[in-house]
Formats: C-alpha cells, sequence, structure tokens
C-alpha cells in the first residue's frame, strides 16, 4: 500500500472508512487519491476484519471534482496512455458493500466516485452535479451511464446540459440517494447503516451485491439464472447452516463468512 497522503483511513466495528482529506482544494480528486481510494478499497475486499466500506469527505464538502489544475494539461494521448479510467473500473468489482457518505459539494468525479458506491446518504443540503460542461468537457467516469440508469434519459440530459447542482431532495425523489438526514448527522446515520449491514452474513452480501449488479446490466433471465447460481453456492457455506440451525436452535447466528 502507498503512503496515504490524500485520504485518511481507519477501521472499527468492521467498518473501513475513506476520509478525502484535501481540505484546501475541496477535496478535488487527483490522480494520486484516486489511487489511494482504489488500493485501500482492494485492500479491504480482502480483510476479514472489514464487512463495510464507507467513503466520506469532510465537515464541510464530499468533494468539488476531479483537480481541474491537474487536467488542465492533459490531453487525448496523456489520457490513454495514462488509462486512469481503467482504475476507476476496479472500484466496482469490489465485492464487499461501499456506502457513501456525501455533505455539501458532491461534484463532476466526486460524483462519479459517490455513483460507483453501493448506498448514498447524503446531507439535507448537500449539492450533486456534473459541472464538467462548463469546463468544455463532459463525465467519462460513468456520469452519463450511471446518471441515465437512476433518472432515466430526458431527465439524466437536463442535468448533464445544464450543469446545474441537484439538491439532495431531487436526488432522493430520483433513487439517486438511499437517504437524506441532517447536515450534522451523515456519518453517524451512515456508520449506524454499515454497522447493521457489517453484521449480516459476509458471504450472503457479497452474492447479493454481484446479484443485483447482474441485473442491472443483463436480461431479467440471465440475472435470474445468476441469481440461481450463488443462492445454490450459499448452501455451500457454513454460514448457510449456522443461520439455519441458529433459527431452529431458536439463537442468534455467529456468521464466520466461510
Ligand atoms: N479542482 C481544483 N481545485 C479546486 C476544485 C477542483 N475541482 N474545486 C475547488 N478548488 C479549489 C479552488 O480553486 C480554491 O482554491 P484557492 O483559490 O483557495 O487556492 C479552493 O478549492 C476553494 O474553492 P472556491 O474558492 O472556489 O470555493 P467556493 O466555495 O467559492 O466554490 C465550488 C465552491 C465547488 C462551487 C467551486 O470551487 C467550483 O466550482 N469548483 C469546481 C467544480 C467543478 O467544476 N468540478 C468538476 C471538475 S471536472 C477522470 C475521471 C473523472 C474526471 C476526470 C477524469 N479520469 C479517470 C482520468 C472528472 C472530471 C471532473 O470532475
Amino acid at each position: 500500500m502507498v503512503n496515504k497522503e490524500t485520504i485518511k483511513t481507519w477501521a472499527e466495528d468492521g467498518v473501513g472508512v475513506i476520509q478525502l482529506n484535501r481540505p484546501k482544494v475541496l477535496n478535488a480528486l487527483n490522480r494520486r487519491m484516486v489511487t489511494e481510494i482504489l488500493l485501500t478499497l482492494e485492500e479491504w475486499d480482502k480483510d476479514d476484519s472489514v464487512a463495510v466500506i464507507v467513503v466520506t469527505g469532510n465537515y464541510k464538502v464530499f468533494a468539488a471534482g476531479a483537480d481541474i489544475d491537474e487536467m488542465a494539461g492533459d490531453d487525448s494521448i496523456s489520457l490513454e496512455l495514462l488509462n486512469q479510467f481503467a482504475e476507476w473500473d476496479r472500484i466496482a468489482w469490489v465485492k464487499k458493500p461501499i456506502i457513501a457518505a456525501i455533505n455539501g459539494y458532491c461534484l463532476g468525479g466526486a460524483f462519479e466516485l459517490a455513483l460507483s458506491c453501493d448506498l448514498i446518504v447524503a446531507a439535507e443540503d448537500a449539492q450533486f452535479g456534473f459541472p464538467e460542461i462548463n469546463l468544455g468537457v463532459m463525465p467519462g467516469a460513468g456520469g452519463t451511464v450511471r446518471l441515465t440508469k437512476l433518472m432515466g434519459r430526458a431527465k439524466a440530459l437536463e442535468w448533464l446540459w445544464t450543469g446545474e447542482y441537484m439538491s439532495a431532495k431531487t436526488a432522493l425523489e430520483n433513487g439517486v440517494v438511499n437517504r437524506t438526514v441532517a447536515r450534522e448527522l451523515v456519518f453517524e446515520e451512515t456508520m449506524k447503516l454499515a454497522r447493521k449491514i457489517a453484521k449480516q452474513a459476509p458471504l450472503s452480501l457479497r452474492m447479493i451485491k454481484e446479484s443485483v449488479n447482474k441485473s442491472v446490466d443483463h436480461s431479467t433471465y440471465e440475472a435470474m439464472q445468476f441469481e440461481r447460481k450463488n443462492f445454490y453456492m450459499l448452501f455451500s457455506s457454513e454460514d448457510q447452516k449456522e443461520g439455519m440451525n441458529a433459527f431452529i436452535e431458536k439463537r442468534k447466528p455467529n456468521f464466520k463468512g466461510k
């Protein structure tokens, strides 16, 4: 693991926390930060002591998008050779649940990062948006794709074309975020949700994530075949025996992720 210069990380109660930490530039995501986030996600994905991962900003913002100073000098070939989008793709391969806790601005690449997470808890005054159009570019790390899948074509186009900021209320109404809470409670409420999920059977969590993701891009038939195989697979686990025996014996299950 590289030294963490742009994020802070810690783990408690089975929840790993990644806090974006470039406050002087509103947590603008530079390349180093994206790499540090990805490497931490991948490290925790293999770490039995972490069941759920939370990505959060600081008290003021989640992040104001990719680092414009760093991007300004790029050209098509430098971007192609750098191939950093491949790193963003790997966020979607993380098997454990990832929850984004959003306050303040969540713009551009930061909105794409949040949309790459599985659940989003937002402050009532959080602001989401894709202001890339104001810079003469467009989202490139899934923004046009993921927003369209959530809101539908016409609504997504309006937000992407105008570059206006979307309120947390609108994001909630359109299924972009899971819940909104008072600003001062965002982290606490996210951790509550994360701790609750972290107590669930680990193998079930990952198989459910895989199956739900499959349903997004495949036909109902294909996704259901995949779901069924995952369902069958869980019957090879010790946790399935433990969960069902615990029910029969009227006690709490002790899941081990095996
Ligand atoms: N990049 C660099 N610095 C930023 C920044 C950013 N995105 N956002 C803010 N800052 C800096 C400001 O320059 C300022 O620095 P100083 O002047 O103090 O040195 C400091 O943070 C505080 O910002 P402001 O003074 O502007 O704060 P305000 O409260 O007045 O305004 C704001 C807040 C969020 C409205 C404003 O800062 C703003 O408009 N920021 C830019 C928002 C934006 O356009 N973001 C989208 C960037 S495009 C990629 C993957 C994804 C992407 C790209 C590539 N690859 C995989 C290769 C994504 C692209 C984007 O996100």
